[in-house]
């Protein structure tokens, strides 16, 4: 047995949780955060038999797009002068980990 985490994008979350779960795979959303744009994302948590991973993974992969996000970065030329320069940071489509589980109960 596999445990899939799945960092995804809040825009992507409600698909990609629709469609996992028409599927017929248990999923469970975590509310997470970034640590570098320090943005809201979506972490999916799936337990699943190892010959369903690929099949759980393409159904993320198809409702995870890439986008570019703008995040402000302050630079400053002589001290106490700061500007905010708008970079582009291209995030996506899903992070993901498989992880081999050594034991799964429902107690
Ligand atoms: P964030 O940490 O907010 O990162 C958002 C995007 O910023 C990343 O997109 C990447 O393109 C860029 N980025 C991240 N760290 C950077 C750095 N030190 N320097 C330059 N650019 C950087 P993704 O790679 O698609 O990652 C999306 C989200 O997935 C990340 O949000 C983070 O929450 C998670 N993530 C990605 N890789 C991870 C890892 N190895 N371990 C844990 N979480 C990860």
């Amino acid at each position: 047995m596999k445990l899939i985490f799945a960092i995804v994008n809040n825009d992507d979350s409600s698909s990609v949780a629709t469609s996992l779960t028409a599927a017929g795979f248990s999923v469970t959303k975590l509310a997470t955060t970034g640590g570098f744009l320090k943005a809201g994302n979506t972490t999916f948590i799936v337990g699943t038999e190892d010959e369903k991973v690929d099949e759980v993974l393409e159904v993320i992969k198809a409702h995870s797009r890439k986008r570019t996000q703008v995040m402000p970065v302050t630079q400053s030329f002589t001290p106490g002068l700061f500007s905010s320069v708008p970079v582009e940071v291209k995030v996506g489509g899903a992070t993901v980990f498989v992880l081999n589980v050594e034991r799964f109960e429902k107690c």
